[in-house]
């Protein structure tokens, strides 16, 4: 069993109470164990992370380049093991957990670049001898609260970011699978990181997160809305600068003029990939007249062959719901649905396997209509529902009748078609025969409000959130 630790100061250490996660493909297997932290945690750890402020933003670029890179270099390396951790905490298949610390391992590399590509600007200044110099500095000390569904990748990049632009942070990641900030903490203090400039504190976000938000200079927080609300509003009380990556109940247009074979396996990536467990996961599946019925057929055949099983078995394609009030959440809607008159083509039903876990057969409800709560309210499980639509301009209607503007998805062979949806989209993603979720880190990542507020994430819109502008004008007099 993994002994976690905070990490505060350079020091790991423990305080008082521990929690244990347990493996949602097993929940006879405890994997780890950590200390469930404290307000005065929290505090201390915001606290040397400012009094490390000053070194890092000074610390030599060259030098600040090189520890990210070895970072990622150690992700890379120990993928595997940290992969089998991920997956036994939190349930995703074993492919899919060596995958997302690849991608974290990516935005290591990629913020390693950043460190030394950051640039500023030089302007000519309206008065004579002067000049002004633009140059963006770090915002302070950053928090990081992160969700237990990328419980690698989101640490990473949100870490890789603050540290590449000269910021310290504190990681908070989720209580339901922290093991791998645990690892991220000792591969960056391997790495040659200074102590104080990454603090990780470990428990429950009602705990943690107001001193947190309120002791901070900024907060990046992923996960559902109705917390990213109660995030905003301590923020704003303290004036702490936000960024907020929340849910969303992404739409999948199919049109009959779609490649079949693209459509049905974009579908069923796009929903039931890890479990359907993503804030980019396509839970909405709107689908024209002309292809309906050949597409519901053909899908329904490939979700219910869909192999849920243990994280770590080598065939299993749907790894276990990541913990228990998810799943009881998801077996909610599923009643839900069919007391709304939804029809079940595959699943609906928990699963039993040889060991005892989380497992819900992947669902898939056709004839099912906009206004029922299946498709309205964001289920983050492996839980789709399709509605019938009679052309491209109702799909857009249906589309976009929804509050929450995260990723969008169109299927077709009409380059018009994928335009015209591309536009009238006001999801902050847009995926033209791709699935709704799997990102690239280069680029921007986010969604609208309520989906998400206060600048992208990833690429170099990220910078945006991670410092602060500074603008120098200079009198150098005349030459
Ligand atoms: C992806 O779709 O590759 O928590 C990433 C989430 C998002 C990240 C999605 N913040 O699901």
């Amino acid at each position: 069993m993994l002994q976690g630790q905070h990490l505060i100061g350079g020091k790991w250490r423990g305080s008082g109470d521990a929690f244990i996660t347990r493996s949602p493909s097993n929940l006879e297997e405890a994997v780890g164990q950590y200390p469930l932290g404290t307000a005065e945690d929290a505090f201390a750890a915001v606290d040397v992370a400012r009094q490390a402020l000053p070194a890092w933003e000074k610390f030599n670029t060259q030098g600040r380049c090189d520890i990210l890179r070895r970072v990622g270099e150690a992700l890379t390396g120990r993928a595997r093991e940290i992969g089998t951790l991920l997956a036994r905490e939190e349930g995703k298949t074993l492919r899919e957990a060596v995958g997302e610390t690849q991608r974290a391992a990516q935005a290591f590399f990629y913020y390693a670049g950043e460190v030394v590509r950051h640039p500023g600007q030089f302007y000519n200044s309206l008065r004579d001898g002067h000049h002004v110099i633009v140059s963006y500095e770090p915002v302070g000390v950053v928090s990081l609260i992160t969700p237990w569904n990328f419980p690698i990748a989101i640490p990473a990049w949100k870490v890789a970011g603050a540290l590449a632009y000269g910021n310290t942070c504190v990681l908070k990641p989720s209580e339901f699978a922290p093991g791998c900030a645990v690892m991220l903490g000792r591969i960056l203090e391997e790495s040659g990181l200074p102590a104080g400039v990454f603090n990780l504190v470990h428990g429950d976000g009602r705990v943690l997160g107001d001193t947190l938000v309120a002791q901070s200079d900024a907060v990046s927080f992923t996960g559902s809305t109705r917390t990213g609300r109660a995030i905003l509003q301590t923020a704003a009380a303290h004036m702490t600068k936000v960024q907020l990556e929340l849910g969303g109940k992404n739409p999948l247009v199919v049109l009959d003029d779609a490649d079949f074979d693209t459509a049905v396996e974009v579908a069923l990536q796009g929903t039931f990939g890890q479990t359907g467990q993503r804030c980019t996961g396509s839970e909405r599946l709107i689908v024209t007249r002309g292809i309906h019925d050949a597409f519901i057929e053909r899908l329904t055949k490939k979700v219910a062959a869909l192999r849920v099983g243990h994280a770590l078995e080598e065939n299993t394609e749907v790894g276990p719901v990541a913990t228990a009030p998810q799943l009881e959440k998801n077996l909610t809607f599923i009643a839900r649905a069919l007391e709304e008159g939804a029809q079940l083509a595959a699943g609906g039903t928990r699963l039993e396997r040889p060991t005892p876990g989380h497992y819900l057969a992947p669902t898939l409800f056709v004839n099912t209509t906009p206004h029922m709560q299946l498709n309205r309210e964001e289920t983050f499980g492996p839980i789709a529902g399709v509605i019938q639509v009679a052309d491209l301009e109702e799909a857009i209607a249906v589309a976009t009748d929804c509050e929450l503007a995260l990723s969008a998805g169109i299927c077709t062979t009409n380059i018009r078609s994928a335009e015209r949806f591309r536009r009238a989209s006001p999801s902050g993603t847009v995926m033209i025969n791709a699935p709704t979720a799997g990102i690239d880190y280069h680029v921007p990542f986010g969604g609208r409000v309520p989906s998400g507020y206060g600048g992208r994430e990833l690429g170099p819109a990220s910078a945006e959130f991670f410092t602060e502008i500074k603008t120098a004008y200079v009198n150098h007099g005349s030459l």
